[in-house]
């Protein structure tokens, strides 16, 4: 509801009538609107604002305005009207609603729109000596979901730069989307500022409605105080964007304030029905309430407005009202818009490396040398995932300003550079898991090696022990112990090709010992043989036979021994080491065979020297006959002893 040009203010003695129990005088009247919904502009309502500052019983009297801006839906009406209410000494438990003082209303659709201003101002005994008229001025919540950038620029940097007091109005907890749309704000009202030459602007309140945290910053001034000082410290540590942020706010705020309000309960909240009065609220609220309307408007904490450090008077507040609106709506400073959408970009861009760095951070190790450890390709997927979910969370957090598009387009962003970042993670976590697949295969071979690369084979089951316990060695050295002792594969692909590469290698071993086994065997087969021979030619040595049942005590004897050394020096577990066993028994038996026509031979010898010796009267004859080394040559060939049988016949 606009004002109409009938409206006579008049004016309220805070403080000279305190006790007394008045009706409210004077209505809100809306001094800056839109001609329509589709305006893109706002428009000032001259004669109203006109009539409210030049009313002859103020105009010249220094001016205070109070002034609620901030979210919308957060309470700022209803607190006004109760702040109206105590200046005019009302009784607070008499409900207004929205018929006596500034409308409030309940749901969740946006009410007060543009900017409204109290008629009928409060003359104070101010703290410069002087009487000053204080106004309480109502605003459209910002970012209302139909309301442009523009508009909620307009409404709160025209506040701000009118305002002795400005409360930013909040609700749960102060966000540092918040302070970004605060100082976007006071930045365009210092761009407006900019020729008057007047910084920085007044005091500046936060209110954070149903504070939530009373165990870390209780409610009321005192806890305000804690959550500002945490909120605005500034460190040398802190991002550039973050420290400067808090520092353009408290430049541009000669006095910063900050009070924690309780839930109010459900019937102020939540219930359509709800009037105002002081007994439907929480008492703890009400409480709260009445401290915070009576500690702010008390007289000794009101301010004169001033701009470019001189008291502004009530009707100087018109020309300001008017140029400032000038000035927003002519293009003398930037487009809102572009500010804005720099604004989202700095933020959102800064959320965004931020986010990424967190990432980072909490891939921990692995971004580091190539020489950290490797991890579990499942634990490193796992890593991932919760990284990424807990940066996607700060970034979050941090991108609340330029609404849901900028947010969007920088979480794709973010999440195509932490997936780039992932894959470049992934390629040095590889990379580090093929060292030790390498280096546990290597391992392996060296250790076969050490044992296999001898010229004498390996017993089978020392080839398979040692197989055994080197491709365990192996696998254990490709495998991540957890600090509860959990065993794991780097990789389940890699360590089946481990597992297979050893297997194979480990064929080539055995087929190697087998090739080795069997020259040894053979080998062994021969000094056995020889051994055999040996043993029998010493048996059989000189000229005479032996009996033969002790020809047949020496076989066994010589074989004996012979088998033992075969089988002693061929222990090598193989099938072929049996066969070898038999073969060996079977061509002992054949020398054997051999050996006894031997004998047998030296017997007839005997009897063949004799006849020789009868026969001949021959020297050559008889001195070939009685040589040893004849004797030999003709015993030791079955051959010689056949051609004897012929010449001499048997
Ligand atoms: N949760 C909660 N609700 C409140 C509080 N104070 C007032 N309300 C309720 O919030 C609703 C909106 O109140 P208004 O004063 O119209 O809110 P506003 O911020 O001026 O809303 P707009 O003008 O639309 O921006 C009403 O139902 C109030 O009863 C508070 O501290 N906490
Ligand atoms: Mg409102």
């Amino acid at each position: 509801m606009r004002f109409n040009s009938l409206f006579r203010p008049s004016i309220y003695r805070h403080g000279l009538t305190s006790g007394h129990i008045r009706k409210i005088h004077g209505k809100s009247v809306q001094i800056l609107y839109k001609e329509d919904d589709k305006a893109s502009s706002f428009t000032l309502d001259l004669p109203a604002i006109k009539t409210v500052f030049e009313n002859p019983l103020i105009q010249d009297k220094p001016i205070c305005i109070i002034t609620v801006a901030g979210a919308m839906r957060t309470g700022k009406s209803f607190l006004l009207d109760n702040m109206l209410k105590h200046l005019s000494s009302e009784d607070l438990s008499q409900g207004s609603g929205s018929s006596n003082g500034f409308p409030w209303k309940g749901g969740m659709t946006r009410y007060t729109s543009g900017v409204h201003l109290w008629t009928d101002p409060f003359v104070i005994q101010g703290s410069i000596g002087e009487e000053m008229a204080v106004f309480l001025m109502d605003t459209q919540g910002t970012f209302d979901h139909k309301t442009t950038v523009k508009e909620n620029m307009t409404v709160f940097a025209l506040s701000t730069m009118t305002s002795s007091v400005l409360m930013y109005n909040l609700m749960h907890v102060i966000r540092e989307d918040h302070l970004q749309h605060l100082q976007l704000f006071t930045e365009y009202g210092r761009l407006a500022l900019k020729n008057s030459g007047s910084t920085p602007f007044q005091k500046l309140q936060f209110l954070v409605r149903d504070w939530h945290y009373p165990h870390d910053a209780p409610f009321g001034s005192e806890g305000g105080k804690i959550v500002m000082d945490r909120l605005l410290n500034v460190t040398e540590d802190q991002p550039e964007e973050i420290r400067k942020l808090r520092e353009h706010i408290i430049s541009s705020f000669s006095d910063l304030d900050c009070y924690l309000f309780p839930y109010p309960g459900p019937k102020v909240a939540e219930d359509p029905t709800f009037t105002g009065s002081i007994e439907e609220m929480e008492p703890r609220f009400a409480k709260y309430l009445t401290d915070f309307v009576s500690t702010t408007l008390a007289p000794e904490n009101l301010e004169p407005k001033k701009i470019a450090g001189k008291i502004v008077r009530s009707r100087e507040m018109v020309d300001y009202f008017q140029k400032y609106l000038e000035i927003f709506n002519g293009d003398e400073i930037p487009e809102p818009k572009s500010i804005f959408d720099t604004t989202a970009e700095v933020t959102n861009m800064h959320a965004l490396s931020e986010a990424k760095e967190k990432y980072i951070e909490n891939m921990g190790a692995l971004r580091q040398s190539v020489a950290s450890l490797a991890l579990v390709e499942v634990d490193l997927l796992t890593k991932h995932d919760q990284s990424m979910k807990e940066s996607i969370e700060l970034f979050t957090e941090q991108s609340k300003f330029g609404g849901e598009a900028y947010a969007k387009h920088y979480q794709e962003e973010l999440v195509k550079e932490i997936v780039e970042k992932f894959n470049y993670f992934k390629r040095l976590n590889d990379s580090k898991i093929q060292n030790i697949f390498y280096r546990a295969k290597e391992d392996y071979l060296t250790n076969m090696e050490m044992h296999c690369g001898k010229e004498q084979p390996l017993h089978e089951q020392d080839l398979m022990d040692n197989h055994i316990k080197y491709a365990k060695d192996a696998t254990q050295k490709f495998q991540r112990v957890s600090d509860s002792g959990f065993k794991q594969p780097f990789s389940n692909e890699l360590q089946e090709r481990l597992i297979r590469e050893i297997d194979e290698r480990f064929v080539y071993y055995q087929n190697l010992n087998e090739t080795k086994i069997r020259v040894a065997v053979h080998h062994a087969h021969d000094l056995s043989i020889d051994n055999y021979t040996k043993q029998m030619e010493a048996v059989l040595e000189g000229p005479l036979a032996i009996h033969n049942i002790k020809l047949d005590y020496e076989h066994k004897s010589a074989k004996s021994t012979s088998m033992d050394q075969f089988i002693n020096s061929s222990n090598f577990g193989t099938k072929l080491v049996t066969s070898n066993e038999r073969l060996l028994a079977r061509d002992i038996e054949d020398k054997y065979s051999y050996f006894k026509e031997l004998n047998a031979s030296k017997q007839l010898s005997k009897r063949l020297k004799a006849t020789v010796e009868q026969l001949s009267d021959n020297e050559t004859y008889k001195q070939f006959w009685s040589n040893p080394t004849q004797q030999k040559v003709v015993g030791g060939s079955v051959a010689t002893l056949v051609v004897m049988k012929i010449l001499f016949g048997s």
